[in-house]
Order: C-alpha cells, then sequence, then structure tokens
C-alpha cells in the first residue's frame, strides 16, 4: 500500500470517529479537554460505591461508570473500599451509617443532595436524597457538573424540583405519525412491543431523568380508543418497566367516548352509572399491569374530540368521573383547557369563559392543562387569563416544544426565552404581585399538586428532534420544570458545552444566536402581536390571506382582521373585552394602544396603518423594519455559525449550516408575503432603502404544501 493511501486511510478513520450524529444528545460523556481539570477530576473520582442494588441505584451506578468512562478517558471501577476520590451513592437512611457525619438532605421526596465528605480520613463524594430517585438525578447533575468542567472539589448543593409533575406530551398516533412532528415518525414501535426493547427506550429515559422528567404521555391528545385494549395495556406495561428505574411514569390520553367505542355502550355520559363502572374497571386493569400509572390526561370537546358536553355535562363531570376511577390508586386526571367554538365572538375568551366558572367543582385530584397563551402556541402570546383566575383549580402549564408554529423543525429557535417571558408576567391574582410562575408552583393560591406539560419535538430522527438545536428545548423545557428560576442563559450555556463544547469563543457566539433567536423569529413571521398567519392545516409557512376555511376561527384573516383603516384585533371594551378577563393591573398595561407594550399591539387593537410607534415611524413603517430587520439578523446568524467550523465535528456542523440556509430562506418568503399582503391594505411602499421583493404576491399566494408533515392523523 502507497504510503499515501494509508496516510488517506487514516484521516478518513480520525473523521469517521469524531464526527456525530446528534444520538447521544447531551450525554456524550467525551474526555475532558482541559488538561488541568482532567488532572483534579482524576484526583476526585477513583471508584464508585452504591448502597444497594435497587433498579434505580442500578442504573445511577451504570450512568456514573459511563460517564467517567468517557470524561476521565479510563474505567472506574465499582467496589466497596473507601478512598480518596470515592463516589458514594445511595439513599440517605442506606449512607449515613457509612460516613457517620451529618450531611444536609434535600427538600422534597426527589430532591438531592452532592456533598464533599471526609470518610475515615477519605475525601469522598457523597451523592444521596431521601429516594432513590433523588439519588440518579443527582448523579445526573453530578455528570453535568463534569461535563460543564464545574468544580467538583468542594460541593455542597442541594435541589429539589419545584414541580411535582414534569411532563412530556407525545401527540403520536398509534400508526407513528406524529401530529405536529417534525423529527420522523413516533419512537414507540407498537408493533414489535410488547417484546421488543429498542435501546432507544432506554436512551430517552435516561435523557429524561437527566433534566428531570417524571412522567409521559406516549400517545395523541386526540385519542384513540384503541390504547386502552389488553394487548395495547401490555404494549404500555412494557414500555413502563423501562421506565421505571428512571422515575418516568407512564399516563394515558382517554378517549371519552371509549366506552362506546370498544364495549358497544350507548352513552358516554359521566353521570350514567354504567358508565363510571366500566372507567372503574378499566382503571383497574391498567393498574394491574402497571401499578404506578400515573393517571389520565384528556382532551375533551375540543376540535371534535367526544367529551361530556355531548350528554349536556360539564367538563368537571367528566373529569369527576375520571378522578374517582383513578383515586384510591393515587392516580391523577389532567383535563384540558383547549377548547374554542365559533359561537364565541373570539377564540381567546373561550377557555376563560367555559372554565373559570368551574372553578372549585373539581376533584382534588384533577389538574386543569392550559395552554401557555389564550390561542394556540403562536410565537408571542399574551399568558393565558385562566392563569390567576382558577384559583381553586390547580392548573398544569402546557408548553408546545414541537415548534408547529415557530418554523417547525428547519428554524433555530431557543425556547427557553419563551417559556420565561411566560412564566415572568405578573398575574396580579388576589389584587397583588403574583407571577404566572407563582401561579403553577403553587404557591399564589398553596396548590398542592403543580405541574408542567410540554408537547415534544421527538421523533425517531437519528437526532431525536430533526433539528439538533430542539434538543436544546427538550433540554430547556426539562430544567425549567425542575426549577422554574433557572435563566435562559445558563440553561443555554450548559446545553452547549455538554452537546458541544467547553471552548468559550464557541460558547459565546451560540449562545448569543439562540438567545436572539426567538425575537428574531417574532419579528420575521409575527411582529408586533400578529398571530396565527401561518398556512392552513399544515402550518408551514406564510398564508395570512387565507379566508376559505370553514370556519372563520380556522382562517388567518379572523386574527389580524386588515382593512384600509388598519391591522390588528380589537379586544378592548369596544371589540370583544378580552382584556376583561386579565386582572385589572394587567387589563390596564393593554388597554390604551398608545402605551400597550408595541409586541402585543395587534393582539389587543386594530389600529390605524399610520399609528405613532415609539420609534417615530408610523406602523407600516414599523411592520416594514421588523420583517427586514429580523431577515438581516438571520443572514448575519448564518455568518456567525459558518465561523464556527473549526470548533465541532463536521457533521453537526453541517447539518446546522444546511438548516440555517433554509431558515433564512423561509424568513424572506415570510417577510417578502407578508409584507406584499398587508401592503395591499396600508397602500404604503415597502421604503425604497430596503431590497424589495423579487416576487409577487400571487405568487406567495399560489404555494402549496400537500405533503407538509406533522399534519393530519
Ligand atoms: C393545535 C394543533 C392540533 C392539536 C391541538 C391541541 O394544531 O394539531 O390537536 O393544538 O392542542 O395546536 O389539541
Amino acid at each position: 500500500m502507497k504510503k499515501w493511501t494509508l496516510f488517506l486511510i487514516v484521516i478518513a478513520i480520525t473523521i469517521h470517529s469524531q464526527a456525530e450524529n446528534g444520538y447521544d444528545l447531551w450525554l456524550r460523556y467525551k474526555k475532558v479537554e482541559n488538561p488541568t481539570i482532567l488532572a483534579t477530576y482524576t484526583k476526585s473520582v477513583t471508584n464508585i460505591i452504591a448502597t444497594s442494588t435497587s433498579e434505580t441505584i442500578r442504573v445511577s451506578t451504570k450512568e456514573l461508570k459511563t460517564g467517567f468512562n468517557g470524561l476521565l478517558n479510563k474505567p472506574i471501577a465499582v467496589s466497596t473500599i473507601i478512598q480518596n476520590g470515592s463516589i458514594i451513592i445511595g439513599q440517605f437512611s442506606s449512607i449515613s451509617s457509612l460516613i457517620k457525619q451529618p450531611i444536609n438532605i434535600p427538600a422534597n421526596d426527589e430532591g438531592y443532595s452532592i456533598s464533599t465528605v471526609v470518610v475515615n480520613g477519605k475525601s469522598c463524594t457523597v451523592i444521596t436524597g431521601k429516594n432513590d430517585i433523588g439519588v440518579l438525578y443527582g448523579c445526573f447533575q453530578f455528570l453535568r457538573l463534569l461535563q460543564t468542567n464545574q468544580s467538583i472539589s468542594a460541593l455542597h448543593i442541594q435541589s429539589s424540583p419545584k414541580l411535582k409533575l414534569r411532563l412530556l406530551n407525545h401527540w403520536d398516533n398509534l400508526n407513528r405519525h406524529v401530529e405536529r412532528g417534525y423529527a420522523g415518525i413516533a419512537l414507540w414501535d407498537w408493533h414489535k412491543l410488547p417484546d421488543y426493547i429498542d435501546q432507544r427506550y432506554i436512551d430517552y429515559a435516561r435523557a429524561n431523568a437527566s433534566i428531570g422528567i417524571n412522567g409521559v404521555t406516549v400517545t395523541n391528545v386526540n385519542a384513540n380508543a384503541q390504547v386502552l385494549t389488553k394487548p395495547y395495556l401490555e404494549k404500555l406495561k412494557a414500555l413502563a418497566d423501562v421506565f421505571r428505574p428512571y422515575g418516568i411514569k407512564i399516563f394515558l390520553t382517554a378517549r371519552f367516548s371509549a366506552p362506546m367505542e370498544l364495549d358497544k355502550f350507548k352513552t358516554a355520559d359521566p353521570l350514567n352509572e354504567d358508565v363510571r363502572t366500566w372507567w372503574k374497571n378499566k382503571t383497574e386493569e391498567v393498574y394491574s399491569m402497571i401499578p404506578d400509572f400515573g393517571g389520565y390526561l384528556v382532551k375533551a370537546n375540543s376540535e371534535g374530540q367526544p367529551g361530556p358536553q355531548n350528554y349536556n355535562r360539564t367538563h368537571a363531570d367528566g373529569a369527576n368521573m375520571l378522578a374517582d376511577a383513578v383515586a384510591s390508586h393515587h392516580g391523577i386526571v389532567i383535563w384540558r383547557a383547549f377548547v374554542y367554538s365559533q359561537d364565541s365572538d373570539d377564540r381567546f375568551k373561550q377557555a376563560y369563559d367555559e372554565f373559570k366558572p368551574l372553578d372549585g367543582q373539581f376533584k382534588n385530584n384533577v389538574l386543569v392543562q392550559v395552554k401557555n397563551g389564550p390561542i394556540d402556541f403562536q410565537p408571542r402570546e399574551p399568558f393565558s387569563p385562566l392563569f390567576g383566575a382558577m384559583k381553586k383549580t390547580p392548573l398544569v402549564m402546557e408548553f408546545q416544544i414541537t415548534q408547529e408554529y415557530l418554523g417547525q423543525a428547519t428554524h433555530l429557535v431557543y425556547e427557553a426565552p419563551l417559556f420565561k417571558e411566560t412564566f415572568n408576567a405578573e398575574t396580579y391574582a388576589n389584587g397583588k404581585s403574583n407571577t404566572v410562575a407563582q401561579v403553577i408552583d403553587g404557591e399564589a393560591f398553596n396548590n398542592e399538586l403543580t405541574g408542567m406539560s410540554g408537547v415534544t419535538n421527538i421523533g425517531n430522527d437519528i437526532n431525536w428532534t430533526g433539528h439538533l438545536f430542539g434538543q436544546a428545548n427538550w433540554y430547556a423545557y426539562g430544567r425549567l420544570a425542575w426549577d422554574l428560576d433557572l435563566s435562559s442563559e445558563q440553561i443555554a450555556d450548559e446545553w452547549i458545552r455538554q452537546t458541544f463544547t467547553n471552548e468559550s469563543a464557541f460558547i459565546k457566539i451560540t449562545k448569543n444566536i439562540m438567545m436572539n433567536s426567538r425575537e428574531m423569529l417574532v419579528n420575521y413571521m409575527t411582529p408586533l402581536g400578529l398571530h396565527h398567519i401561518m398556512g392552513n392545516g399544515h402550518h408551514y409557512g406564510p398564508a395570512p390571506w387565507s379566508n376559505t376555511l370553514a370556519r372563520p376561527d380556522w382562517n388567518p384573516v379572523y386574527y389580524h382582521k386588515a382593512d384600509n383603516n388598519g391591522v390588528g384585533f380589537n379586544r378592548t371594551s369596544t371589540g370583544t373585552n378580552a382584556l376583561a378577563q386579565y386582572s385589572k393591573e394587567v387589563a390596564a398595561q393593554y388597554l390604551d394602544s398608545n402605551t400597550c407594550d408595541e409586541n402585543y399591539l395587534l393582539w389587543f387593537h386594530h389600529v390605524s396603518w399610520n399609528h405613532p410607534m415609539k420609534s417615530g415611524r408610523n406602523l407600516w413603517n414599523e411592520m416594514c423594519y421588523r420583517y427586514y430587520t429580523a431577515v438581516d439578523q438571520m443572514k448575519e446568524v448564518e455568518k456567525q455559525w459558518a465561523g464556527l467550523e473549526k470548533y465541532i465535528d463536521q457533521e453537526r456542523f453541517q447539518h446546522v449550516k444546511m438548516l440555517l440556509g433554509t431558515q433564512r430562506k423561509e424568513a424572506i418568503w415570510w417577510r417578502n408575503a407578508c409584507l406584499l399582503y398587508f401592503q395591499t391594505f396600508s397602500k404604503q411602499p415597502i421604503p425604497s432603502t430596503y431590497e424589495q421583493p423579487d416576487r409577487t404576491l400571487e405568487y406567495y399566494k399560489s404555494l402549496r404544501f400537500p405533503f407538509a408533515p406533522g399534519n393530519g392523523g
């Protein structure tokens, strides 16, 4: 073999070994690059001592071994010998006799503590919790410290989750089509379950446990009753068995009409005794197979789903029937508040109108799950007025991690700032300062049960989320469900370090891209409070002109109400008065079109195209400015990423690079299509200093996407 051939082979092997496809998520455990840090870690980590053999401690030990082997690039043994650098893990009750010294234990049942202690003269690290699951969470946190190059020498960390239910909602159908899924088909291979356990189920559970997720619904809220049949319960049991050591409970989406569909009942009336007995028996069957089954998640009387209103009963009647069925097993029912009706003059108001009167009528194991905003997961929404209004019912915050309205899986958009914006909003519930976060974490109304749900962006794509940066949204969602007070920036920082590198130049630029990405997206899609102007059905791309769907509240024109006088939805007292659903302090912030935060202007006001904006421009020119500036920012992002090639592997670099190219094209598409359309009403020119659209409005209107992903069943 010629010398250069050999050389090429060596190069090829090296490059190949470095290429990464994203499968490992933020759990890559690559060797610590900095030699000084590596040397201190090597001294501080010499063996693992586990004080029990429970399943959760077994997976904790395994994770530590995998992590240390990679990060320190040497095998770390599991033994019983206390030495300098022992990592001692186990429940507090089992380690206290071993270490014979006081240790701070975390506040709640799932919390952990990590402490540096001296045992028999040896310096060790103790990772403990009241329960095994806390220990596992602590182990993941310890590995995170190593992955992000933090000091591990004098640790006194205690952490407990702020929310009890930290859930992922999969909108996965039994045929594996994922509603609003942009990362392939569903992870769950129902056909091969229960006997075939895909390694992915285990890696999924690991990833979730690493960020504290403790419950998942594996099926769509547009539910299929089949999942409640014996064969599917067996498949679910197999998944539950995989998830259990990782502290993850299975929840089921329950189709309200299941007794009719599965057992030929004539009714699904929640007050009918036979129906109630059916659900009791079905629930007993579920628990006999999955003893730690979490409970039911229900979408009822919404978008064609059956529900109690079919029988003139209320949401509370429906929820309470299921709550009774799960109560003896400490199960819960999560009832969704995502409802709208064409009889309402404003879709914004419907959830509040239907649910607020029911406050106080739900059993104490029922939570109501409310989307962050009143309409539907838009790039920016004001918070739902139900937060702050339901004082006797615990509310679960529902965020959409999958990017249905946020460029789907081709746009890089970091969602933590969106989540935080909702959390930080003031509700002024009870006439005093109370943020949405305080409503969610139980502080505002003293709720025991607390929770958050995220509609996942996970599919069977090799990198799980389609866009590599979609992983950051899964990660950020979990981290915030654990601790609502973490900052978007801190989460981005730790995600980048674990996912890519600890190289500061790379972190700085990438973090900056992430932190600005959501605002940029808002401005090239729906600036100034525009909302729901995406393409019909699939919601891909702009279609503000769309007005052909059967119901007015399905059409974009319903939401922007552009005409020759101006644009925007008047939700003040001269309009639909949706603002009255907020506390008076919140309403006051939005009431006047001259003082209303401009980011929400068109959410609440129909204003003239010449409306004076804070910048000194009129509304039309401000709209042009926002669209154009955002596209310029997008071009800049592309350039910045191009400069990062040397820091990471080619495969992931190219993946992001290509998607940024698509994102730039689509941002231009959004800008041009929206401005050309709104211009037909504003009758004002796009300022000549801007590059003019190179296509006509007719061209943009003619585009069709019959096979856009994530749509339909
Ligand atoms: C909308 C989606 C639809 C979901 C619905 C829901 O377009 O596919 O079924 O939300 O949350 O955003 O139930």
